[in-house]
């Protein structure tokens, strides 16, 4: 058992995204329902923590706001002040016209950005072992200068600026296996050589002309990027093989003094955007693997912030399997999707998945070795 910090605020969930269908506007032949990412998937998870009586094991960590100044370590002035005024004017979009947001989305992205914060405060003061940051809007795809696809505020590129200023942390992981290519968070670390960004996706899924195999950091950051686009299809073979071979030596060899890991359960089989088939049980393997690799190289600092996910009947379960890997605790809580999702032949590794994670555990090879001087 560990003590696994959790954060949750119900503000989360008053992020407004607006009437729509799905991924588009309603209106004309398309009914109005809610925008894909909605409260729900993340309100339910919320739920099912604390009717399954996890949260009696959980430490929890109260969510509280970034400050403008941590905002402004990642994001230009311009991208703060703009959603800042945009948010008090009523809504509108944070920049790539997919990422709509209502009256006081500015104050509820501070608090997911704070949340982040907050969990990896617990976890570098040793309040908690590791944590989860349940937390909303997502964070993975915004950029210095925008907003880009549901995201608002870059919530861990944030709290790993915090960590260094506050913590006097110096290298930091980040592992990305939400089904979309973390596209912010490598842009923010791209030519940074103490932060590693790695990013398992669906190819070309979103954003479409980014997340390959090619893009590897600059300058002397050269190798700290890697990307693992998988074709559509993919079940939890590909993904631990992925984990296994390309996530696992490449934070070996880089030795950071914490993980953080963008947590989007977008890649599941339920899910309306992804095409992939990962399970509650393949999502608990992968966390249960970095649990592990996080006690080998930095003492279990781990860290989980909250990105996709939008099947409101899938997340839970698979939100509630990771929880169970953080904390090592069993709620006896079943997959009741199991059933449909477990026997697929979408789960063993295939040659083509094979292909590009041999490419990418190359890459890994690269990486220099790091020696630590304080053993
Ligand atoms: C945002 C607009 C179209 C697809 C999309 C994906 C957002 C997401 O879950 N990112 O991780
Ligand atoms: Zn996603």
């Amino acid at each position: 058992m560990r003590r696994t910090g959790y954060v949750w605020h119900e503000q989360y969930a008053w992020h407004d995204t607006g009437t729509y269908a799905g991924l588009v506007p309603a209106g004309g032949p398309t009914q109005p329902h809610q925008n894909f990412e909605s409260p729900e998937s993340k309100t339910r998870l919320a739920g099912i923590i604390e009717v399954s009586g996890l949260i009696d094991d959980l430490v929890k960590i109260p969510a509280r706001p970034a400050g403008e100044e941590d905002v402004l370590r990642v994001h230009t002035a311009e991208h703060h002040d703009r959603i800042r005024s945009v948010s008090a004017a009523g809504g509108g979009d944070a920049g790539d016209g997919w990422s709509p947001f209502g009256r006081g989305s500015y104050e509820i992205a501070l608090l997911a950005a704070g949340g982040t914060i907050a969990a990896v405060d617990a976890v570098l003061s040793g309040a908690a072992d590791n944590a989860y940051a349940l937390v909303r809007p997502p964070g993975h795809h915004a950029v210095r200068e925008r907003g880009m696809g549901y995201c608002l505020f870059a919530n861990i590129a944030i709290a790993i600026e915090w960590a260094r200023k506050h913590h006097g942390v110096k290298r930091v992981a980040v592992v990305d296996y939400d089904v979309h290519h973390g596209n912010g968070t490598q842009a923010i670390f791209y030519s940074d050589p103490d932060v590693l960004t790695i990013s398992i996706h669906q190819d070309q899924l979103f954003p479409q002309d980014s997340g390959f195999v090619s893009e590897r950091g600059s300058g002397d950051a050269h190798g700290t990027n890697i990307n693992v686009p998988l074709a559509a299809g993919a079940g939890n073979g590909a993904y631990l093989n992925a984990i296994d071979r390309v996530v696992a030596p490449a934070i070996r060899r880089f030795q950071p003094e914490l993980i953080i890991v963008a947590s989007g359960f977008d890649a599941s089989a339920a899910d309306p955007l992804g095409r992939m088939s990962v399970t509650a049980s393949g999502f608990k393997a992968m966390a249960e693997r970095l649990v592990a690799l996080a006690d080998e190289v930095c003492g279990g600092k781990l860290v989980m912030s909250h990105e996709g996910g939008y099947s409101p009947v899938y997340v839970p379960f698979c939100g509630l399997a990771v929880l169970e890997a953080l904390s090592g605790r069993e709620t006896g809580v079943v997959d009741p999707f199991a059933i449909s999702f477990e026997d697929s032949p979408t789960h063993p590794l295939t040659p083509w998945q094979d292909e590009v994670i041999a490419k990418a555990a190359a890459l890994a090879e690269e990486l220099q070795l790091v020696v630590r001087s304080d053993g």
